[in-house]
């Protein structure tokens, strides 16, 4: 097993290099160990996943401190790889926050994000329609300030969001947000966007004095276009791909109700499902049976 002192030094790493990290978004366990397999650099515990597919709840600040760090930790200990666990905005005021910090760091979590949106939190994706109100900004630097000063450990890293642009805040006052909590002593910046052209976050990039500061951090949902590697040429060094896994999950569990419901027969979907011996391929059924028969012997 992999300890969290190692899984927080690959990311470290994974982030500082030329090519950046890519993280990939993991709503159950499963996911988190599958992430392993195709060499994504760390596992990303989405709260909008989490929200949807654990709780079947819109992701709003409903889940929980306590529902967001179960997740996490199952998906951490499913994994060799480091999780970042979206902590939306630490689930309150400034206690809430520093606990989150303590807490996460303790159970071996590599990193968590904290966005500023005002409790309760509405998903960034959802149009310009919505209303949003995001924390005054010396507010959040305060609590992101005390969050920091609270870790236990030197290597777990908190990633602040700034959440202007998707307020429509403009771009200055992004910059101002940045500057405040790199101030506040954060290790990294999430500047979140959807606007599709990257029109929005060039022009973050452009004004951004802190620049170079401290590590990047982009969430490309509304602008899927760009890799890896062009968003690394404009300056992040860590792009993560949210929700993709969860959406391809809901879209086949969809079909597959479909099918079988129409049909009535459980091999009208067999082409399209894994085999249940993938099942216990995936999870080592065979050998931790072995390892009972074993010492039964
Ligand atoms: C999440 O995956 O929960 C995120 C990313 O926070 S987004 O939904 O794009 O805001
Ligand atoms: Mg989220």
């Amino acid at each position: 097993m992999t300890t969290a002192t190692a899984k927080r030094q690959a990311l470290r790493e994974a982030m500082a290099s030329d090519r950046g990290a890519l993280a990939i978004g993991a709503h159950d366990a499963l996911t988190g160990l599958l992430a392993g397999r195709y060499g994504f650099d760390a596992v990303w515990v989405s709260g909008l996943a989490v929200a949807t597919t654990v709780h079947a709840l819109p992701d709003i600040n409903l889940t929980t401190h306590t529902e967001t760090l179960e997740a996490a930790v199952r998906i951490d200990r499913a994994t060799e790889l480091p999780v970042i666990a979206d902590c939306d905005n630490g689930f309150g005021a400034l206690n809430n926050v520093v606990r989150t910090v303590r807490e996460f760091d303790a159970a071996g979590i590599a990193a968590v994000s904290i966005e500023d949106n005002l409790f309760p939190k509405r998903n960034s994706l959802m149009g310009s329609d919505t209303r949003r109100e995001l924390i005054p900004l010396a507010e959040q630097a305060r609590r992101l300030r005390a969050a920091k000063g609270a870790q236990p450990s030197t290597d777990f890293m908190v990633i602040a969001r700034v959440e202007s642009l998707i307020a429509g805040e403009g771009v200055e006052m992004a910059c101002r947000r940045a500057d405040a909590y790199v101030e506040a002593g954060v290790d990294a910046i999430l500047i979140h966007s959807r606007d599709k052209t990257l029109a929005e976050i060039e022009g973050f990039l452009a004004s951004w004095s802190g620049l170079g500061s401290v590590p990047l951090v982009a969430v490309p949902t509304l602008f899927p276009t760009f890799t890896r590697e062009q968003l690394r040429e404009k300056g992040f060094n860590l792009v993560i791909l949210a929700n993709q896994p969860m959406r391809a999950a809901v879209k086949a569990v969809e079909e597959t109700l479909a099918t079988l419901a129409s049909e009535r027969r459980a091999s009208a979907v067999d082409p399209h499902i894994a085999t249940v011996e993938h099942l216990f391929d995936l999870v080592g059924t065979r050998e931790a049976i072995a390892a009972e028969d074993d010492a039964r012997v």
